[in-house]
């Protein structure tokens, strides 16, 4: 655990006070700044970091004050496909249409493994999986798409199992089923834009073959869709296991569509946007601090959620120009291991002249960091996150409690960071928010609260009933309409369409990944030892069929190229997943540092996402195929 900061001299660190650090890399940063401008400042904020409500706040107004607006995000390799597909169909990213379990009669599970990873992804719903079977015990059928036979699709009534990253084609086969058997049911109309440009492009359609492309039987497919229409209310959700691969803005667009042509949208049992007394306006949102959004630098791709992806992060590193990225922070995250093709990251990460990563150990990411300064635990934060709240399935708010006291002599991250802008000779919110609870105050003060009101319910506040009806209030009063169509949507569909018969990777494999209960991606199986991967025992799971085809032998090493990388696993029998899937467990091979000696702490495993290429991406998501990379194997 990192308890003070650090400065890297040479191959090891010195502990230093925060004093020095802020000094030293405030005057290194003004340097930078003065001769190359803002955008030479980099931030990149993993999962944590983003979850964390001091830290993000304050790293984010730490770019924001200085006029940075090279952030990357997250997003590019979790959610943005779900944010692109609201912008475009529901005119701001912010639109999260969430579960409303309690009511729903019919679940269809795309690209989701809830009994593992539970019910929460943009939205939470608390204790979601456990709702979700008790709908399941009163008779309430769940259908589960996925090309493994997941623990989720073992309490399943159906499961089909496309092959990676063709549920785009899945949904719209069930669109056209449903516009062909007259099942459409759209309320609101009024309140809705190309209807009738989705319905002419599903008669165009031909389920046979978009069945044979997803390779499941077309008979299923038109009854699931009768099914999922006629049903008495049901919904339609997605996650990473759609929105981690190429086609993720395309299925979350068909998914939308499809809830919404069936009256899924905003009724009880189906899915609804919350709007919450606390919830601040969307508007508030999705504007850009620093300007309004503009392409990358070197791929030109546009920023979602306010970031860029991190498959380009390698690329403004290395790429020389105005705006070239030469100092970094990277917040409570490991993009080496979690994002894709870790290895040109981290050759890139060589090249920074300022490197900083704020973070509870020294991982994978951080090796070449120039100073690691100490986070703070969950269990040490006493804060209030009303953003996060504002994506619950009811009108409740808590605060988190510090259980644990803060290690002697540091200081929470955010105060670091917030010390750190000022030293820049800037004020993060321009002076107006000191701490993160003037932060939660302002968000909160539409509903009159504040974060000490609610710390003074330990238990939670629970500000009324669960209702319906905010997404078409939100149309109506911002004076917008759901597009069921939208063009950049529309253009990339088409192309897919067009390539569709070209999609075949032949004797290739495409890799899918699992999530273990005890690991979160990277981490924690580290720290907790509760779940651990045997020295060199990195598995690649393939079902019977396909070992006999290789005729390699089982329990032997093989050889997993991709286009980019090369690793050597041990084949292992893995009956749960699809012809031509290869399973390979991510968050394994992150290396924990002892930063005072500079030996390897803690090592497990290999990292998975090396063979995942940065270049090829969804074009509105910027995200790389995690899912659904073409790999072959061989024998060693
Ligand atoms: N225990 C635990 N819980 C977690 C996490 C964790 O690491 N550990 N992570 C948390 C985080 S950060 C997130 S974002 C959520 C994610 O929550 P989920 O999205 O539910 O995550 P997964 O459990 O990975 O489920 C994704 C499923 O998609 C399948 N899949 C892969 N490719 C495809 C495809 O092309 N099409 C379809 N239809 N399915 C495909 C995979 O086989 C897998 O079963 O979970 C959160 N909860
Ligand atoms: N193949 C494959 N790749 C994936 C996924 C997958 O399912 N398959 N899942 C993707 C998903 S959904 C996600 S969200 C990403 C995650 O991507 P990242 O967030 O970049 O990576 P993590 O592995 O979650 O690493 C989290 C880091 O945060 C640190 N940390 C923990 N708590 C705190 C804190 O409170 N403050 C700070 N400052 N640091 C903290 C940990 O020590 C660790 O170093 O990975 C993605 N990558
Ligand atoms: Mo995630």
């Amino acid at each position: 655990r990192i308890t003070k900061p650090m400065k890297r001299v040479g191959d090891r660190y010195v502990e230093t006070s925060y004093e020095e650090a802020i000094d030293q890399i405030s005057a290194k940063l003004k340097r930078l700044i003065a001769q190359y401008g803002p955008d030479t400042l980099g931030l990149y904020s993993g999962n944590p970091g983003a979850l964390s409500f001091s830290s993000y706040g304050f790293s984010d107004a730490l770019l924001d004050a200085l006029g940075s607006r090279s952030k990357f995000m997250i997003g590019s390799i979790d959610h943005n496909a779900l944010m692109v597909a609201a912008r475009e169909m529901h005119g701001s990213e912010a639109v999260i249409l969430l579960p409303d379990v309690d009511a729903c009669d019919y679940f269809l599970l795309i690209g989701a493994n809830p009994a593992v990873s539970k019910m929460s992804w943009l939205g939470k719903v608390s204790d979601g999986w456990t709702r979700l079977r008790k709908r399941l015990q009163g008779g309430a059928r769940l259908t589960v798409v996925d090309p493994r036979r997941t623990e989720t699709a073992a309490h399943a009534t159906d499961h089909l199992a496309p092959r990676p990253g063709t549920d785009w084609a899945l949904l719209l086969a069930m669109i056209t089923v449903i516009v062909e058997e007259d099942l459409v049911r759209l309320d609101h109309d009024d309140l809705i834009d190309n209807a009738d440009q989705l319905f002419a492009l599903a008669r165009q359609q031909n389920v046979a073959s978009l069945a044979a492309y997803c390779d499941v039987p077309e008979a299923e497919v038109r009854q699931i869709a009768c099914d999922f229409a006629r049903a008495p209310t049901a919904m339609a959700i997605t996650r990473t296991g759609t929105a981690q691969g190429l086609g993720g803005t395309l299925a979350e667009w068909l998914t939308t569509a499809l809830n919404m042509i069936t009256g899924r949208i905003d009724v009880s049992g189906g899915r609804f946007m919350p709007a919450w007394p606390y919830s601040f306006p969307l508007t508030d949102r999705a504007t850009p601090k620093a300007g309004p959004p503009r392409p990358s630098r070197v791929r030109g791709l546009m920023p979602v959620g306010g970031g860029y992806s991190l498959a380009e992060l390698p690329g403004e590193i290395e790429t020389p120009g105005e705006g070239q990225i030469r100092a970094l922070l990277i917040n409570g995250g490991n993009p080496v291991v979690s994002g894709p093709q870790g290895q040109a990251l981290d050759r890139a990460l060589g090249k920074l002249d300022l490197f900083i990563a704020v973070d509870l150990l020294q991982r994978e990411s951080h090796r070449l960091a120039d100073w690691l300064i100490p986070a703070s635990h969950f269990l040490e934060r006493d804060e209030v996150h009303p953003y996060l709240h504002s994506f619950n399935d009811e009108p409740y708010i808590q605060a988190s409690r510090a259980v644990m006291p803060t290690p002697d002599a540091m200081i929470p991250d955010w105060l670091f960071l917030r010390r750190l802008t000022e030293a820049m000779g800037v004020e993060p919110f321009e002076g107006a928010i000191k701490t993160p609870d003037d932060l939660a105050n302002l968000m909160m003060q539409p509903a009159g609260l504040t974060a000490d009101d609610v710390r003074a319910h330990p238990h939670g506040l629970m500000l009324g009933e669960r209702t319906m009806g905010h997404y078409w209030d939100y149309l109506r009063t911002s004076g917008i309409k759901a597009d069921l169509c939208p063009s950049n949507l529309l253009l990339l569909l088409q192309q897919r369409l067009e390539t569709m018969a070209k999609d075949a990777h032949g004797n290739m494999f495409t890799i899918i990944s699992r999530r273990q209960n005890s690991m979160m991606n990277s981490w924690l199986s580290d720290t907790t030892g509760a779940h651990k991967r045997p020295e060199g025992l990195d598995t690649i799971g393939l079902c019977q069929a396909d070992i006999d085809r290789l005729g390699l032998p089982i329990g032997e090493r093989v050889k997993v190229q991709s286009k980019v990388a090369a690793l050597s696993l041990v084949l292992e029998l893995d009956e749960t997943v699809r012809p031509g899937v290869a399973m390979i467990e991510h968050g394994w091979g992150s290396r924990i540092f002892s930063p005072l000696d500079g030996d390897v702490a803690w090592r497990q495993g290999s990292l998975r996402n090396i063979l995942v290429d940065n270049s090829t991406l969804d074009p509105l998501s910027g995200t790389p195929r995690l899912n659904g990379m073409p790999v072959s194997i061989e024998s060693i």
